[in-house]
């Protein structure tokens, strides 16, 4: 049997997924409600397939519980936040969650950490819990890396096809974990030690981050003399060897918003591409609200009030807000003094913020000019309905005349 510990983003489909492929899996969180939730044969969150994937899941006896179990294996999925100071993995919550299996498990267990953390956190944080609690690793417990790559809106389909990375101390112990990964995963998994496992993981979203970087660094030389930056991404891509990615509104999520910055925090005099990519990015809201203003004044709008932010999630197609580009546009306008915009989120049930809608036609009847902060398929496919708004496409994807570009 599989505990799976902690039931969020990464955690739930995993758990799924493996249940749904003849493993036997409790899911465990601490989060009381979170397990009701889904005992009451409901998913926490919104994602494609993933209600599908749960009832798969149910029919095949998955449990959840608060209770960690006693069992031979665990797969840790537990967040993994970052200090905004020291730019460093805050472990607490892996370390928790270890120190809870180590109360239950019986000698031989396997401790997989799938967290995001950064290279060296195994070694520093995770061993020390383990040998503190009696157990020898190796002998007594294994311990083995499998970090996550699955993207969110595209989740179940990835967990099924990405190819997959699992470091463990010893082989024979990963050739374990990497059959119990081949009951659902059809992509390549590669063995490899701890350390480069941790390195992978933050490496990927890293040459993410710094690759959208260098999108929204040629979107400010672009807006600085007028040049369109779409057009010119989109020639150089017919390049065989170049691939830019697209600008955007800022980057958020918990995962290409933060992890590269623990590189700068492990590496500060080492890592300076990374260190100037995340400050590029952590700009671009900041960057967007001045665009507006300037927009504004261009048109003859002096209201900010009939000004409106569309989208509130990270981005396009889900219901994750953490570290979104429109929350931090608006926390800027607050030190700013300025607040009076409105907001509107297909996915954002919740008010969460000041001047929030519920419905597009309302947010769209009270405002002159709207900012497309993320694409959801909703306002591409009412894109008619923007046809006598003045209109910042954050994203290119408003095919009306007169849009205006970051
Ligand atoms: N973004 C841009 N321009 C682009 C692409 C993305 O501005 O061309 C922005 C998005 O709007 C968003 C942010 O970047 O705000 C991040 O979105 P994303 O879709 O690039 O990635 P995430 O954070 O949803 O998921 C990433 C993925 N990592 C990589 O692609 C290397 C995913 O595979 C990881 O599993 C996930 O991080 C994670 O959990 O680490």
């Amino acid at each position: 049997m599989v505990n799976v510990i902690g039931l969020g983003y990464i955690g739930l489909p995993t758990a799924l997924m493996m249940a749904s492929h003849g493993v036997e899996v409790v899911g465990t969180d601490y989060n009381k409600e979170i397990v009701a939730t889904l005992n009451a044969g409901q998913t926490t969150f919104e994602e494609n397939g993933l209600d599908d994937l749960f009832d798969a899941a149910l029919e095949a006896g998955i449990k959840f519980s608060t209770e960690y179990q006693v069992t031979d294996t665990y797969i840790v999925s537990v967040p993994t936040p970052y200090d905004k100071f020291s730019k460093k993995v805050d472990a607490c919550h892996v370390v928790a969650a270890v120190e809870n299996v180590m109360e239950v498990c019986p000698k031989g267990a396997t401790v997989v950490i799938e967290s995001t953390i950064s290279p060296g956190i195994i070694d520093k944080y995770v061993r020390p819990v383990i040998e503190d609690n009696g157990f020898h690793i190796g002998e007594d417990i294994n311990l083995v890396h499998a970090p996550e790559r699955i993207i969110p809106g595209n989740m179940v389909y990835e967990l099924l096809h990405n190819n997959r990375t699992i470091g463990a101390d010893n082989h024979e112990i990963g050739e374990k974990v990497k059959t119990l990964y081949a009951s659902f995963c059809q992509g390549e998994i590669v063995l490899t030690d701890i350390r480069t496992a941790e390195m992978t993981k933050v490496v990927e979203n890293t040459f993410r981050a710094v690759n959208i970087a260098f999108a929204n660094e040629l979107a400010k030389i672009c807006r600085h003399d007028n040049m369109d930056v779409y057009e010119i991404i989109r020639i150089c891509n017919m390049h065989p060897r170049v691939n830019i990615l697209q600008p955007g509104p800022g980057v958020g999520g918990h995962c290409i918003s933060v992890d590269p910055w623990f590189l700068v925090g492990d590496y500060p005099s080492l890592a300076k591409v990374i260190d100037e990519s995340m400050k590029t990015n952590d700009g671009m809201p900041d960057f967007v609200l001045n665009r507006i203003y300037e927009i504004m004044k261009e048109k003859g709008l002096t209201d900010i009030s009939r000004v409106g932010l569309y989208g509130l999630t990270y981005k396009e197609n889900v219901d994750d807000m953490r570290e979104s580009p429109t929350l931090q546009l608006l926390e800027s306008q607050e030190r700013h003094l300025a607040t009076g915009l409105k907001v509107y989120d297909p996915f954002i049930k919740k008010d969460v913020v000041k001047n929030q809608y519920h419905d597009l036609d309302s947010f769209l009847g009270d405002v002159n000019m709207v900012v497309v902060m993320v694409k959801h398929n909703e306002i591409k496919e009412n894109m008619a309905k923007l046809t006598d708004k003045v209109v910042l496409d954050c994203h290119n994807i408003i095919d009306l005349p007169g849009v205006c570009y970051i």
